[in-house]
């Protein structure tokens, strides 16, 4: 018996009349397509498309000045792939503006067969293609400082189909040696963001990707090339990809010593925490919307894990008191966003939205007030907690966190 149907049919009869939504109304001519308005241009076609004008979605960013960070807009976006131009952009110094004739990759140190590669030469190798989110280790930190949209407490993830070749097969062509334990690898940026990573991840599952949802890289992915480090925290996964050396050890490099660690209770500070915890966000309805009326609304939003599959994301409409099981839409992919819905009658009454996401090895999202228990106060990098949604009576929207 296939329950799921079932449980949609059901739903579809039992809403005959979607509580809320206005009755259809007749068109009035002016908004109709076809022929009535301006053309969008002369000519037929358009040898690269855009998005329609009417379409405002956009990534944000605070401060001025050199900015090294822009946020994806997950309220806005639909199914579970971030469009390249939407997705979330963070780097320690600019944009490099790389002619792919020009970049090498070269691969060194612990092997029998040092290789350089040119672009062309791995686009010739076989490729495989993935989709997989990339998460930076400082996202949802600022869900309880502050931030009042999902774009803000969340938009440091975003989902792409990545294509390229399985870091392996070129580290099988070069030939690791027995001493080779760690990879560091390095961009060709000004700063050379550089990151030790363990060999077993790169033999795993790590992609050396030069496409991007369909096409090259955008330039602030990392075009021509970047690693993408299935599920493991962003800054991993270098973009600008110039140089993977075979090391002995970890080369304790800035970004994995004075920044990105996480200090304990105990005054230790924890190091190489690679796997990004499992997380989920209600993006509709979440804050800065405004909900026109009680009656029927979709709830829905994402859910990740770096350890695997989200295996159930429970959403909970009473301020926690109660949590019912959403759907998850398929496909529901290792590392990847998963999106999830549950059908909701609001009542016009202040309430509260939470959903929590539990993995395929039955890691959960702890609540604020949990992680804080563990972690301790100062945690910032790899935070992970349940978000809530304050509903007002007015049909507003806000971050209950804050
Ligand atoms: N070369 C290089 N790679 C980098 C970075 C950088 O500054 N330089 N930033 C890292 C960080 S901190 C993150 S979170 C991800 C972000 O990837 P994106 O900009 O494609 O979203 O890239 C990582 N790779
Ligand atoms: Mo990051």
């Amino acid at each position: 018996m296939n329950t799921k149907r079932n449980g949609r049919r059901k739903f579809l009869k039992g809403s005959v009349a979607l509580a809320g939504l206005a009755a259809v109304r007749p068109l009035s001519g002016q908004t109709q397509a076809g022929g009535e308005t301006e053309p969008l241009s002369a000519g037929l076609v358009r040898a690269v498309g855009e998005r329609s004008r009417f379409e405002t979605k956009r990534r944000t960013w605070t401060g001025s000045g050199r900015v090294t960070s822009s946020l994806t807009p997950l309220q806005d976006l639909k199914g579970i792939i971030t469009p390249s131009s939407l997705h979330f952009e963070r780097h320690h110094a600019n944009v490099p503006d790389i002619d792919p004739r020009q970049h090498r990759l070269l691969i060194h140190g612990f092997v029998d067969r040092p290789l350089i590669f040119t672009v062309e030469d791995l686009e010739r190798l076989p490729s495989v293609s993935r989709i997989h989110f990339v998460e930076c280790s400082g996202n949802s930190a600022n869900a309880r400082r502050g931030s009042g949209t999902a774009q803000g407490t969340h938009g440091m993830t975003s989902c792409s189909e990545w294509t390229g070749v399985p870091l392996a097969l070129l580290l099988r062509e070069a030939g690791v040696q027995p001493q080779g334990k760690w990879l560091v690898a390095e961009g060709a940026e000004a700063v050379k963001m550089t990151r030790s990573i363990p060999i077993e991840k790169a033999m795993d599952d790590i992609i050396v990707a030069y496409g991007q949802n369909g096409e090259a890289l955008r330039p602030e992915q990392g075009y021509p090339l970047r690693l993408v480090n299935p599920g493991w925290e962003g800054n991993t996964n270098i973009k600008w990809l110039r140089q993977i050396k075979v090391v002995d050890q970890p080369y304790m490099t800035r970004d994995e010593t004075s920044k990105y660690s996480d200090l304990m209770p105990d005054g230790k500070a924890r190091q190489f925490t690679f796997a990004m915890d499992p997380k989920s966000v209600i993006t509709s309805p979440s804050g800065g919307q405004q909900l026109r009326g009680a009656g029927f609304h979709e709830i829905t939003g994402i859910a990740w894990s770096g350890r695997g599959a989200v295996r159930r994301v429970e959403v909970s409409t009473d301020g926690g008191a109660t949590w019912k099981d959403a759907e998850l839409q398929t496909p529901v992919l290792r590392m990847a966003h998963t999106r999830f819905r549950m059908p909701w009658t609001w009542d016009g009454r202040e309430t509260v939205l939470q959903s929590r996401c539990t993995d395929e090895q039955g890691g959960y999202q702890p609540t604020l007030a949990e992680m804080l228990r563990v972690r301790g106060n100062a945690y910032n990098y790899h935070a992970s907690f349940i978000q809530a949604w304050k509903i007002n009576p007015d049909g507003s929207v806000l971050n209950a966190l804050v």
